[in-house]
């Protein structure tokens, strides 16, 4: 597997699925991380997913929590994931059970299993972070692959490449 921030055109970038709930912050998470590699494409089965290109890796972003279960497992043909990225507004209680409903689903799928998850908590602007409380509320506890919860805010991009960097080294 290739190092995530690898710049060896040799070398395969590795490939991240960013999921959240709207309103969680992953566009513009990926906007402050470079706004000039986003490109947003609607696969066949018709919903927005946002792509970007970093040298040392592609993210695949899409909104989790609809209806459409095919939402879960949409992968470009022939791409192999390398990690999962949960993004989470930190400030909203309420929606928190359906992203943690919606996590346990993609932990279920056979492709995805043992991949290292970082689950941005993002608008820590707004609110006091509880790392402890979100891993417990995430069961994270329980799982065998690596994860780590890393505060975040977007808009400042606060957090963010702390946050890469961790999953930089789940890689090397
Ligand atoms: P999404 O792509 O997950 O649906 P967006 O979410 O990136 O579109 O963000 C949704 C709203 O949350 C946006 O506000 C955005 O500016 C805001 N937001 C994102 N991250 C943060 C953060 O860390 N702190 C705060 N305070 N706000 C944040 P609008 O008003 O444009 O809808």
């Amino acid at each position: 597997m290739g190092n995530l921030f690898t710049t060896n055109q040799n070398v395969q970038k590795s490939n991240l699925i960013m999921i959240g709930l709207d309103n969680a912050g992953k566009t513009t998470i990926l906007y402050k991380l470079n706004p000039k590699k986003i490109v947003t494409f609607i696969p066949t089965i018709g919903f927005n997913v946002e792509k970007l290109q970093l040298k040392q890796c592609e993210i695949f972003a899409w909104d989790i929590g609809g209806s459409d279960p095919r939402l879960l497992v949409y992968c470009p043909d022939d791409l192999t994931y390398n990690g999962i990225i949960i993004v989470i507004d930190s400030s909203d209680k309420e929606r928190m059970i359906c992203t943690i409903k919606e996590f346990h689903k993609l932990l279920s799928i056979e492709r995805l299993k043992n991949l290292p998850i970082l689950l941005f908590a993002n608008k820590k602007d707004l609110v006091q972070v509880n790392i402890k409380e979100i891993a417990s509320e995430f069961m994270l506890e329980k799982l065998h692959q690596n994860w780590h919860i890393q505060p975040c805010c977007a808009p400042t991009g606060e957090g963010l490449q702390e946050g890469l960097k961790w999953m930089q080294q789940q890689h090397k």
